[in-house]
């Protein structure tokens, strides 16, 4: 085996799991999924345990990474077996012999300095792209996604689609306590970055109330939103496929962003900002799959440990939308999806 590259920004996280099981050999500790052949398909799981720019909402974000790794090591290690696994809602095996899996372990973040977080978001990230893996960023606040666009916009030609599933906007511009860099203000400063048009962005879930400034950013820029009533109407499906055209029309890649609270929080309370209403499960997970293949970087923020109930519910629907993303991606390497999409040359 390659050795994998040792991040330079980033100090790994050393798991005793590995150690214990032993089944990967030595040096192979920052495998979360050890390829049985040459890898033809290769994620990064990354954590950034990060929620300084929570600012105003419930902290506890910050376990978010480590609560997921090991949830998502649990579930890889109970069912995946020699390389193969059933995928019980579609009633078919998936070959996971070339998938890789690496840990990037968690990225060595400032807590005092937003600006230098994130610097140091963008640069793992980065490191993560450079290496010729998948990027599964796993927060932290919802403050993770701009440094962790930022790294795809400054790695890719052509003009980005961004999804955004949320129960908020975060599209604040200013405010006196959350300054310009916060768990609130990452779409709009996505929005800034100059090859992310706002026909391209899509946001799902959104409902509630929102300051009309936030709202407003939205409208100035032309971003869609399926809000949440919506997307009841019509179904995940119906919801996936319009996301889909929006976000692909002349993009070279898409970045999905998973905030947690686009959930019902009755079925996902481990968040910090829980919003009455939203998607169920289900039709997250069915909203994921149909759009998995065509996503080039995910991140799933606003976890929040502390919050979650005994059996862990809410951390254990996140391993399993990670899951989900990584099967899908590989049935979809084997068999493509017949949907047409117009895609821009990388
Ligand atoms: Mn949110």
């Amino acid at each position: 085996m390659r050795p994998h590259p040792q991040p330079l920004f980033l100090h790994l996280v050393q798991d005793r799991h590995y150690e214990e099981r032993g089944e990967y050999g030595e040096n192979m500790s920052n495998l979360l999924l050890a390829p049985r052949t040459e890898p033809t398909l290769k994620f990064g799981y990354l954590g950034v345990p990060y929620d300084a720019s929570t600012s105003i909402a419930n902290p506890g974000a910050r376990f978010g990474p480590r609560a997921l790794r090991e949830q998502f090591q649990l579930l890889l290690a109970k069912r995946v077996v020699d390389g193969l696994v059933v995928d019980m809602d579609r009633g078919e095996r998936v070959d996971l012999n070339a998938v890789q899996v690496a840990d990037f372990g968690d990225v060595d973040i400032s807590f005092y300095d937003h600006e230098k977080a994130i610097h140091q978001v963008t640069a793992a990230v980065r490191q993560v792209i450079d290496s010729g893996f998948i990027p599964l960023v796993v927060g932290g606040d919802h403050g993770v996604t701009y440094p962790s666009f930022h790294a795809l916009h400054e790695t890719t030609r052509g003009n980005l689609g961004l999804v955004q599933l949320d129960a908020h906007c975060d599209m604040l511009d200013f405010s006196e306590k959350q300054g310009a860099i916060s768990g609130s203000s990452g779409m709009a400063r996505s929005l800034e970055l100059g090859r992310l048009k706002g026909k391209n962005m899509v946001q799902v879930g959104l409902r509630g109330y929102a300051t009309p400034q936030q709202w407003g950013v939205g409208v100035k820029y032309g971003v869609r939103r399926i809000l949440a009533p919506a997307f009841a109407e019509m179904g995940a499906r119906a919801a996936a496929q319009k996301t889909l055209k929006w976000a692909s029309a002349g993009t070279a890649k898409i970045y999905l962003t998973v905030d947690v609270d686009a959930l019902n929080p009755g079925e996902a309370p481990g968040t910090g900002w829980p919003e009455p209403g939203g998607l169920t499960v289900q039709e997250l997970l069915d909203f994921v799959r149909y759009l998995a293949p065509y996503v080039d970087a995910l991140d799933i923020a606003e976890l929040n440990p502390p919050y979650d109930n005994a059996p862990k519910q809410t951390t254990v629907m996140c391993a399993r939308l990670l899951f989900d993303f990584i099967t899908t991606k590989a049935r979809a390497q084997k068999s493509p999806p017949q949907t047409t999409v117009k895609r821009r040359k990388k």
